[in-house]
């Protein structure tokens, strides 16, 4: 039976790995770090009835003697470092822990592998982010970066890092550039969620409008469940190497928001009101990809359009505030 190891078990992409993992037959191990609120971090994992399947180990992305001694004691053959201070915004706020999580957490993880795990291969949870400032209309792996966040600096760091360990060492290490993906399990702070959320709390009655940043700025927006596959993928190639995964469409978060206020009949503009609190110091206008080196080499191809997430995402966020009304 092979082993994995997950940082970031309890976020979005943490759990639909997971799943994936277990149905493939693997021992799934999680990185877990110490919280306040033990009875909340399972919630995505029971979501996706596998709370009780997956291991967890005691570890914070920080703490390199964490990771150390959790890859003595779990001796994994692969491990995704899918742990990070993820929210974009927020990085601004927090630049330093950005940094040491984001981007020292990597390395981190690869020095972990190297000194105790030596032989696992690993993957990087690498982001479009690090596009930035558009280079090029649509994106590739051999697209230019030109970070525009703490959060994709950190990023940017990490990946190479990546590349400099699998370069130096010969490690079998991978880096995903993956484009924004979302599901009923994306953290509510996020834009995609943050709009069906409301829409399903305005369509109940338990809102009446919907601020939001800058509603021009595009995204390529598929669905975790798809994008966790193609991380598998990466790990089971001989030869380890980056890619881009991305669904090809882009959509401005306005059009998102019709989308999500169509799927509960609704009209968008009479309840999105622009509020300047939601805009950022430097955005990225344009993130567009280009995933054909993923499909040649992995087989890989998005499964789920934009408008099919997005009413999926309504349809559970309606069935979350109901259950809570009753
Ligand atoms: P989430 O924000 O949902 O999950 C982040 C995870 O990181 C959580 O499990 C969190 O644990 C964990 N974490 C945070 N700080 C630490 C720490 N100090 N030590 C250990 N674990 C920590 O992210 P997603 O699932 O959406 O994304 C997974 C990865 O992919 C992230 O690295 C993200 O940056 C990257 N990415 C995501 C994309 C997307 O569109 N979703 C696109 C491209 C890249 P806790 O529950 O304790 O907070
Ligand atoms: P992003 O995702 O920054 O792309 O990072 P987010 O959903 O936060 O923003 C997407 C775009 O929407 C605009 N926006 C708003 N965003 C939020 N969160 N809230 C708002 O009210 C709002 N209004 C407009 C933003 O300005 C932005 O242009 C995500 C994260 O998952 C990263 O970890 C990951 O690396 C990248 O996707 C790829």
């Amino acid at each position: 039976m092979k082993r994995a190891m997950l940082t970031g078990i309890t976020g979005q992409d943490g759990a639909y790995l997971s799943k994936l993992l277990l149905e493939k037959g693997y021992e799934v191990w999680g990185l877990l770090r110490r919280s306040a609120s033990a009875e909340v971090i399972d919630s995505r994992l029971r979501w996706l009835g596998i709370e009780r399947d997956v291991r967890m180990i005691d570890g914070n992305l920080t703490d390199l003697s964490s990771m150390i001694r959790a890859m003595q004691d779990v001796k994994p053959d692969e491990v995704y470092n899918l742990g990070a201070q993820s929210f974009v915004k927020t990085s601004w706020n927090q630049p330093l822990l950005t940094g040491q999580v984001t981007g020292l957490g990597a390395t981190n993880m690869l020095e972990a592998v190297r000194i105790a795990a030596p032989g696992a291969r690993f993957y990087q949870a690498s982001s479009s982010e690090m596009y930035g400032l558009i280079q090029e209309p649509i994106q590739s792996e051999k697209t230019p970066f030109y970070p525009r966040s703490p959060y994709a600096v950190a990023k940017l760091y990490a990946h190479w890092m990546t590349v400099n360990y699998r370069e130096s060492f010969g490690m079998h290490a991978s880096s995903g550039i993956l484009f924004n993906h979302e599901s009923p399990l994306r953290g509510i702070e996020f834009v995609t969620r943050k709009v069906t959320d409301a829409a399903a709390r305005i369509k109940l009655g338990l809102a009446d409008t919907l601020p939001l940043g800058n509603l021009g700025a595009k995204r390529d927006w598929g669905h975790a469940r798809d994008y966790v596959k193609a991380m598998w993928l990466m790990l089971q190639q001989e030869v380890p190497d980056d890619y881009v995964v991305a669904t090809g469409v882009t959509t401005t978060v306005g059009d998102m928001c019709r989308m999500a206020f169509d799927a509960v009949g609704l009209n968008h503009m009479d309840y999105v009101k622009v509020d300047p609190a939601f805009l950022r110091p430097a955005e990225v206008d344009v993130l567009h990809g280009d995933a054909t080196k993923a499909k040649v080499k992995l087989g890989w191809e998005a499964e789920t359009a934009v408008e099919d997430l997005i009413a999926e995402m309504v349809e559970a966020d309606l069935v979350r505030h109901r259950a809570r009304m009753a």
